[in-house]
């Protein structure tokens, strides 16, 4: 990797991936895109170019590609489940349309693609408890459509064009910087607010419900550790299985509470995000991940807690 072009830079994992980046390879070696109307600002904007790229305007990409010679793309355009649910012609155009978009400009100039699909991309019919690598993806969501489109589209684009896409299915990320918006999984980053805030947490989803979850960091790091990996290694390409940890409510209440005692939540069920949450895995097996690129997460539960509260004190001034 070279040149690199992060597509959504400002958003949840967008915004602290072009920051990692650029730490590795240079600010002037990665452009953070943006859509009009979501513009870098502050460190992001500061530390290295910027340009406009708009997955549903193949000629922003393109510009882009050529005038800062990008080898590696990381598209980061998507609506979360919740969102894509109400806006299901959006996520398309997004998704979709938008990723045809990104593959064609990385077939003629030659770039690698990264496209992350999700533990969205699963449904009801897969097996719920360490869901194989490769096993049933019948998502019902429009979300979990998009993605498994998105992995199919990707591979495509590997046999029949030679270009090199890479991917991960995302389980929830959490994180201190930007906030996730529209997410099934978002609760496990509102839970932190409010025990900062020394606020009451109103959870979206019953307890008993296990979703994987990954601390930031691991994220970045799984992205980017695959984009380096061997090619020769690759038996799969999109998308690989990552797992680092996975919890109901109660759990990540309980490691709270430990070191905010005075924390409490109550549930009010939104049975939009409970039937979603429903239909995708407890937790996923990884083990081709481990075995075809070494992917090892740093963070559990306990520790991720202690430096999100710690964090996020900083944060808020609490
Ligand atoms: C969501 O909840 O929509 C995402 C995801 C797990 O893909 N965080």
């Amino acid at each position: 990797m070279k040149n690199i072009l992060v597509i959504g830079s400002t958003g949840q994992i967008g915004s602290e991936l072009t920051m990692e980046l650029r730490k590795r390879y240079g600010g002037d070696h990665v452009v953070a895109g943006y859509i009009v109307g979501a513009e870098p600002k502050g460190e992001l904007l500061e530390s290295g170019p910027t340009a406009r790229a708009n997955v549903t305007d193949r000629q922003s990409l393109e510009m882009a590609v050529k005038e800062y010679h990008i080898d590696t793309i990381y598209n980061l355009a998507a609506l979360l489940s919740v969102v894509a649910e109400s806006r299901p012609s959006m996520a398309w155009k997004i998704g979709i349309d938008g990723l045809w978009n990104v593959l064609e400009v990385a077939r003629e100039y030659e770039c690698a693609v990264f496209t992350p699909s999700s533990i969205g991309s699963f449904g009801e019919s897969t097996p719920h408890i360490k869901t194989p690598q490769d096993t049933i993806q019948r998502p019902r969501t429009m979300y979990g459509i998009t993605k498994v489109t998105t992995e199919l589209l990707s591979d495509y684009y590997y046999t029949k064009y030679g270009v090199d896409t890479r991917a991960v299915r995302f389980p929830g990320i959490i994180s201190n910087v930007t906030l996730p918006g529209g997410g099934t999984t978002d609760y496990a980053v509102e839970i932190y607010y409010a025990a900062v805030k020394g606020e009451k947490f109103i959870c979206p989803v019953k307890a008993g419900t296990y979703m994987d979850m990954m601390y930031m960091p691991d994220a970045l790091n799984a992205a980017i550790s695959l984009m380096e990996a061997a090619p020769a290694r690759l038996k799969h390409r999109n998308a690989f299985n990552i797992a680092s940890m996975s919890f109901d409510p109660e759990e990540i209440y309980k490691t709270i509470k430990k070191y905010v005692p005075d924390f409490e939540m109550e549930y009010q069920v939104d049975p939009l995000k409970q039937s979603i949450a429903d239909s995708w895995p407890d937790c996923l097996d990884d083990t081709c991940a481990r075995e075809e690129w070494d992917w090892k997460p740093q963070y559990d539960l306990e520790s991720m807690t202690v430096d999100m509260l710690e964090k996020l004190r900083a944060k808020l001034g609490k």
